[in-house]
């Protein structure tokens, strides 16, 4: 019999950012997140057990994968096997239904699918906490794409292989969408994970960031839970804000914005000038994404085409968490 596990999450989007390790080799976060699940952005994996494999073999949308993200889903499994006792390889077949082929990140719901695919393919009955905290170990914001609607990831303990995400509202609390501008479809010079430690290793602005992102945090939880657009719209651009600025100011700079993200930035200002509530967050890449109320989501989208500043422009709404 084959020994197949199979699973789909959504990608999500800060609203609270998270830059910083507490603990590099655990993975844990230095400052508390909360983000949106998007239920735009999916990724399907399916994991496959294979005695014939001497190693375990990682394809993306049916293209074998080396380096870095093939390393990190080796190392996963090589946890979940360890749980399982196993000592068989697998083949991970993943694809991503994203709205283009580049730009928008995808280890978030990469590693959330995976933790569950592979926990099923090695016969491992794990509880979400333990996804969560498996996929956390691969990439942080995974964590958080186990769930559905509005989660959070509190700042890790450094030691603390425990930690996972949880829920703070779920995706039918509150009728707001995410539109998402992408300002270019190059691939980004430098990952999250390199950019976030050269801010912790130069950067004289960081010890900045890790006072004021707990605050941020804070502001966005207590808007999101009463539904209150403004309050976590400002929270939310301070958020983005006080994470680039930080990492502007690394030695070299981590800089991830371009020239159409000033763009689609001012349009996004120029559309609460015209009394339409709408927030920019920028995660590392170029690209403006956009939380407004869904019923204000297509004129958000028709002036974000409009500004010249977008190569694709989708809307999002708050999505589902795992399925299998
Ligand atoms: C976030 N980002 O909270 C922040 C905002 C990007 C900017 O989490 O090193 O892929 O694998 O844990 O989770 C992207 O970084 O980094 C990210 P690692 P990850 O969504």
């Amino acid at each position: 019999m084959t020994q197949q596990g199979r699973a789909r999450a959504c990608a999500n989007i800060a609203l609270a950012k998270y830059w910083g390790k507490s603990d590099e080799t655990l993975n844990l976060p230095a400052v508390p997140s909360l983000s949106i699940t998007l239920d735009a952005l999916v990724t399907e994996t399916v994991v496959t057990l294979d005695p014939g494999l001497f190693e375990d073999e990682v394809l993306f949308d049916g293209v074998v994968r080396s380096g870095d993200d093939a390393t990190r889903a080796r190392e996963m499994l090589g946890r979940i096997r360890e749980r399982a006792g196993s000592a068989v390889c697998a083949r991970v077949e993943t694809v991503n239904h994203f709205p283009t082929a580049s730009g928008l990140a995808s280890s978030a719901s990469g590693f959330a699918a995976l933790a569950a695919a592979g926990a099923s393919a090695y016969g491992v009955d794990a509880p979400l906490e333990l996804l969560s905290a498996w996929a956390r170990r691969s990439s942080a914001s995974a964590a958080r794409s186990l769930y559905g609607g509005f989660v959070e990831l509190s700042a890790g303990l450094p030691g603390d292989d425990s930690l996972s995400a949880r829920v703070v509202a779920d995706a039918h609390h509150w009728d707001v969408c995410v539109v998402i501008a992408l300002a270019s479809l190059e691939r980004k010079k430098t990952s999250s994970r390199d950019g976030m430690l050269e801010t912790a290793r130069t950067s004289p602005f960081y010890p900045a960031w890790l006072a004021c992102a707990p605050g941020y945090f804070l502001e966005v939880r207590e808007g999101v839970l009463a539904r209150d657009l403004e309050r976590v719209g400002e929270a939310m651009e301070a958020s983005t804000f006080a994470m680039h600025a930080s990492a502007l100011a690394a030695r070299p700079a981590v800089r991830y914005y371009a020239a159409a993200t000033a763009v689609l930035l001012d349009c996004v200002e120029s559309l609460r000038a015209r009394g339409i509530a709408a927030y920019s967050t920028m995660d590392a890449g170029p690209h403006v994404k956009v939380l407004c109320m869904a019923g204000d989501a297509l004129a958000v989208r028709d002036a974000l085409v409009a500004s010249g500043g977008a190569v694709d422009v989708r809307i999002a709404r708050p999505g589902p968490g795992l399925t299998r």
